[in-house]
């Protein structure tokens, strides 16, 4: 199992910059629910029309279906630091699917963008992790 097609063991952190809000899109390519869960931060789960979920609420887990995705937003509004995100299942977070936020000062991002995923946009781009399988 991995993200993006890589295991956790191979996978590069993703690299994003204090402050910044992205948006993330997780995709699920297994016949498998897998509950997406982030360390570190709260985050607002966004429906298919890109608006926040009502009743409005601050998650660190949310579901995403079997072939299906699930959006939400998050700030990195504090804590610098290596944040873990994995699959709450943890069979399959020890399997593979799991993986790093790096959550980096704005000057010290772009040497450190270098060397790892994508992680853009002022709450525009953000992770797509395209491949829960
Ligand atoms: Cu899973």
């Amino acid at each position: 199992m991995g993200i993006n097609g890589v295991p956790s063991w191979e996978a590069k952190p993703l690299v994003a910059a204090l402050g910044e809000t992205a948006v993330w899109t997780v995709e699920n390519t297994m016949a498998f629910d897998h509950p997406f869960h982030l360390h570190g931060f709260f985050f607002q789960v966004l429906g298919a029309d890109g608006q926040p979920v009502r009743p409005l609420a601050w998650k660190d887990t949310v579901n995403v279906p079997v072939d299906g995705a699930a959006r939400f937003a998050v700030r990195y509004d504090n804590r610098p630091g290596m944040w873990m995100f994995h699959c709450h299942i943890l069979d399959h977070a020890d399997a593979g699917m799991m993986g790093m936020l790096q959550v980096v000062r704005q000057e010290r991002r772009e040497a450190a963008a270098g060397g790892g995923g994508e992680a853009r946009g002022a709450g525009r781009g953000g992770p797509a992790v395209r491949g829960l399988g």
